[in-house]
């Protein structure tokens, strides 16, 4: 058992007791997405202490793997606990700020909501890395929730050098902001008072809602509705806050699906300021028809005018338990044989079969001919530096900006929502990964953290390494005299978060390196969609369930890619396959239909807002125009979409997203990498889709792309319009998109030659095996207990929550509590 330490388990303890009390937190989590979260967790933990029966479980590997020697300390990593505690000691020690304590904070006061690493700027690590420079000053971004005032608002601030010293100070972080300002207003400061609004409107009309959907919603134990509407909120004039809301069927059971239980019934409210008494109800819709108060609506019931609709009630159809056998039409099941255990992976030799050595403190890893670092954020969760292929650096920085999950709807609510999840963050929601699930049970896994509310919470094992067999050969070639084969065995990295509340999916991010030197990153959906109630809504999705419509919405996720190909100097070349009619030397005047390759470069920025071509006959590599190879073809990697075709929003000019969503128009973006252009977006530009704090159309000023430093910026997602087999849960089968990164004339030849996994057998048609080479691989032998491959459930944890202020070094664990 790796976690048994005693702190741990008194923690443990602590998370369960004070998760009845636990109390919303305003900013890390905000809105009725949290609450529900906090609710539905609570039921769980019932239901666990309850449920409780121990069947069989296995006992888990116990290997770890070999320790690799990281050249360098990760200058990247997330803040650590210590660090956060200095941080938020210091800004305590500012008057200027006046802040409270976040543990006895309210809308009404000044708090430290994240911290977080603020990374070093590109310029001064490859200045640290080429010896010209010493080590980065390290620093912090701290966000400071300010709300004090009628005019509230969240601003970010630079904090450093850490550790804090005399000489440490902090600034509001403008420079990486697009309008010059790290100042965000806050129109959603009130959201708990928004909350209890909607609990008061409930009850105003307690009489229609027992009559058209049956339930109570009124903030207490025993609601069986839910009250929470769009995201963002709208701004009908710039001092206007208004927004829709609807109710959900809250479910009796472990399972989480409320967002599949929307009612139909909603409400619009004007929450313009921070004082109740001055909001109102704006209007009703039901069934397609808008009643503009809510005396018109009381009016028209009693007039026995709304139609009584298809009721969408819980059942046993939200839960994700095995349902079979023969629960479908049709004929016997084919699952006969579904209880008998699939087939498993191991690594050959136990502990010593491990074919990769990560620094666990630096989180630095080396498989095969990569090596690179991982950092992590609470804002979007899993990013890769410096990854080196031979020595070579090919990427400076892989990692998710944002992730846009937008909605269409005839009803305000669907129409009114687009979330962006960075706000929600990806870190606060990498819950612990299942060996033997998640990832195998042999697979090395890392803890993450994030500091958010002074509480440093530590998500154990939510990173997973492991090598793989894909199952099919990277190379075959064979013929009537040899076969020649190599084993295509990739390298992953994953971490997998459960964004939002208990609605939510499980989004997965895996970073996966290959033999031929290639890298995908793959992003995976699955989970409870959110749907809409199904009323004269046939074109924004299909009808799945009674009264129930699979609400349709895009999935798009950015990243960043900072290739480097040997060096910063480098250009983006656009290689065309081009149909043409030609006449040749060798055609007797006659013309002939063909294609050729056509070679440019993308010039400038102004040609950097890219869609993947028709017919994918464009290929696009980041290359080195001055360092060609010994044919003369300049060396690169190209970036191509690998599942799912890549893809940006649907919808243009989103009305929900207004200047927050440029860069989700294109399917990749290049521009000219600045260290003031670090994010091409913020987590913060939920709070004012209009003035955001990037905006990533400013970063196009028409630069040269030529022989500069380039960076890619692409989107990963789908366009997700949910049918049937999306209940219960979408699955991650067919919820994937993927970016693939490999070389393109970078090396003389395929570099998976260079793995022994490699086998040619020479035979002959009368004589059979001639030859067999194995290239000095070595072979699997000897006894592997499976028993190892299942994993001991009992040993799963959850995360462990810190307050930090005030901070008591000696006693790191005091005052364990709950935020998620
Ligand atoms: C919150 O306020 C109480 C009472 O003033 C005080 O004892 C406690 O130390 C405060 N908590 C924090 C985290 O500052
Ligand atoms: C400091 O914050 C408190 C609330 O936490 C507020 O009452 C007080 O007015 C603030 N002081 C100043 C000078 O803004
Ligand atoms: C900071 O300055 C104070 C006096 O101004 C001094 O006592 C203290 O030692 C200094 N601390 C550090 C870390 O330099
Ligand atoms: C209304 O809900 C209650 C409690 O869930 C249930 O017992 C009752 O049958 C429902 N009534 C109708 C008309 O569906
Ligand atoms: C919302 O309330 C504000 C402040 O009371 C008012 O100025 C505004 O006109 C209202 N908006 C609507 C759409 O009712
Ligand atoms: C609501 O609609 C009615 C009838 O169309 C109209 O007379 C009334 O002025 C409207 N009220 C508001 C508040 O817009
Ligand atoms: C289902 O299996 C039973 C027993 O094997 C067989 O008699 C029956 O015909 C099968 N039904 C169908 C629809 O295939
Ligand atoms: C992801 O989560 C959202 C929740 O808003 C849901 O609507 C969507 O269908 C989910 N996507 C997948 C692929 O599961
Ligand atoms: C690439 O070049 C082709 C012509 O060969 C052109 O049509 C296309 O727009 C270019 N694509 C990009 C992304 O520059
Ligand atoms: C990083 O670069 C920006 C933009 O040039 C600059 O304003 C900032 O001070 C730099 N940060 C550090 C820590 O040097
Ligand atoms: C395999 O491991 C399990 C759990 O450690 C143990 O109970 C079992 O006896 C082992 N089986 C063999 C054949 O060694
Ligand atoms: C804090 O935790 C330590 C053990 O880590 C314990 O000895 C100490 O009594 C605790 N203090 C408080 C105030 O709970
Ligand atoms: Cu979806």
């Amino acid at each position: 058992m790796r976690f048994s330490s005693p702190w741990f388990v008194a923690s443990v303890a602590l998370v369960c007791a004070t998760l009845a009390s636990a109390k919303v937190p305003r900013v890390a989590y905000p809105k009725s997405k949290q609450a529900a979260r906090i609710r539905n967790k609570f039921k769980h933990s019932l239901a666990h202490r309850h449920g409780a029966e121990r069947s069989f479980t296995g006992t888990g590997w116990q290997a770890s793997a070999p320790v690799a020697d990281a050249p360098f300390t990760n200058i990247w990593a997330g803040l650590s606990d210590d660090e956060a505690a200095d941080v938020i000691a210091f800004l305590h020690n500012q008057p200027a700020l006046n802040l409270t304590a976040a543990g006895n904070s309210t809308a009404w006061d000044n708090s430290i909501t994240v911290v977080d690493t603020l990374l070093p700027n590109k310029t001064d690590v490859l200045a640290y890395f080429a010896g010209k420079a010493s080590k980065p000053d390290r620093y912090a971004r701290a966000t400071i929730w300010f709300g004090t005032t009628e005019n509230p608002w969240i601003q970010e601030f630079q904090v450093g050098p850490i550790p804090i010293t005399n000489s440490s100070t902090y600034a509001s972080l403008d420079w990486a902001s697009t309008k010059g300002s790290a100042v965000q207003r806050n129109y959603i400061a009130d959201d708990a008072l928004v909350t209890e609004y909607c609990y008061n409107v409930s009850a105003s009309v307690q009489d229609i809602i027992t009559d058209l959907i049956n339930g109570t919603a009124m903030g207490g134990a025993s609601d069986d509705l839910d009250i929470w509407g769009i995201d963002p909120v709208w701004h009908p004039t710039p001092e206007t806050t208004t927004q829709w809301m609807t109710f959900w069927r809250i479910p009796s059971s472990i399972f989480d699906g409320e967002t599949l239980l929307p009612q139909g019934l909603y409400f619009e409210l004007n929450t313009t300021g921070r004082d109740p008494s001055g909001w109102a109800v704006l209007g009703w819709l039901y069934a397609d028809t808008y009643y503009n108060s809510t005396n018109a609506f009381r009016a028209a019931w009693e007039a026995g005018e709304l139609p009584k609709l298809e009721s969408n009630v819980e059942g046993d159809w939200i839960g994700t338990d095995y349902m079979g056998p023969n629960t479908d039409v049709g004929a016997n099941s084919t699952m006969w044989a579904s209880e008998k255990p699939p087939p498993v992976q191991v690594p050959p030799g136990g502990e010593d079969g491990i074919r990769y050595k990560v620094d666990v403190e630096n989180k630095y890893v080396e498989w095969m001919d990569f090596t690179f670092y991982i950092s992590y954020s609470r804002d979007t969760g899993l990013r890769l530096f410096d990854i080196r292929y031979r020595g070579e650096r090919i990427v400076y920085e892989l990692g998710l900006e944002e992730a846009i999950a937008h909605y269409a709807g005839n009803d305000p609510v669907q129409s009114g929502t687009a979330y962006l999840d960075s706000f929600y963050g990806f870190g606060p929601y990498a819950f612990q990964l299942l060996a033997g699930y998640d990832c195998p049970t042999y697979a090395t896994f890392l803890n993450t953290s994030f500091h958010a509310d002074e509480v440093s919470t530590t998500h154990l094992n939510s990173i997973c390494l492991f090598e793989y067999d894909t199952g099919y050969l990277i190379q075959r070639h064979s013929n009537d005299r040899y076969l020649a084969v190599t084993k295509n065995i990739a390298f992953v990295v994953r971490s997998v978060s459960t964004v939002g509340n208990y609605d939510y999916n499980s989004t997965q991010f895996d970073y996966t390196f290959y033999l031929d030197g290639s890298i995908e990153v793959i992003v995976r959906a699955s989970g409870y969609i959110q749907s809409a109630y199904y009323y004269a809504n046939g074109n924004y999705g299909y009808q799945i369930h009674s009264g129930l419509s699979g609400s349709m919405h895009d999935h798009c996720l950015l990243f960043k890619a900072d290739i480097d190909i040997l060096g910063t100097s480098n250009s983006l070349a656009n290689h065309t396959i081009v149909p043409v009619t030609e006449t040749y030397p060798w055609s007797h005047g006659a013309t002939r239909n063909s294609m050729r390759l056509e070679r440019s470069y993308v010039a400038s920025e102004d040609a950097g807002k890219i869609m993947w071509s028709e017919n994918a006959q464009t290929m696009l590599m980041v290359v080195n125009a001055d360092e060609p190879n010994s044919f003369g073809e300049p060396r690169g990697y190209r970036i191509a979409p690998g599942k799912g075709g890549g893809m940006h929003l649907t919808v243009t000019n989103s009305s929900n997203l207004l200047n927050s969503q440029s860069f989700a128009t294109h399917d990749l973006y290049a521009t000219v990498r600045k260290d003031a252009e670090p994010r091409a977006a913020h987590a913060l530009n939920n709070y004012d889709v209009a003035n955001p704090i990037i905006d990533f159309a400013d970063f196009f000023d028409g630069e040269t792309l030529e022989q500069t430093d380039v960076v890619l910026w692409f989107n990963l997602g789908m366009h997700h319009v949910p049918h049937t087999g999306d209940l219960p849960n979408t699955v991650f089968s067919t919820a994937q998109g993927s970016m693939l990164i490999s070389p393109h004339n970078y090396l003389l030849h395929d570099p998976s030659r260079d793995t022994r996994q490699t086998v040619r057998i020479d035979y002959d048609d009368t004589k059979g095996v001639e030859t067999v080479k194995t290239f000095g691989a070595e072979f699997s032998k000897g006894a592997t207990n499976l028993t190892n491959t299942v994993p001991d459930f009992w040993a799963y944890r959850g995360d462990i929550a810190v307050r930090k202020f005030p901070y008591d070094p000696q006693h790191p664990f005091n005052n364990t509590v709950s935020i998620v």
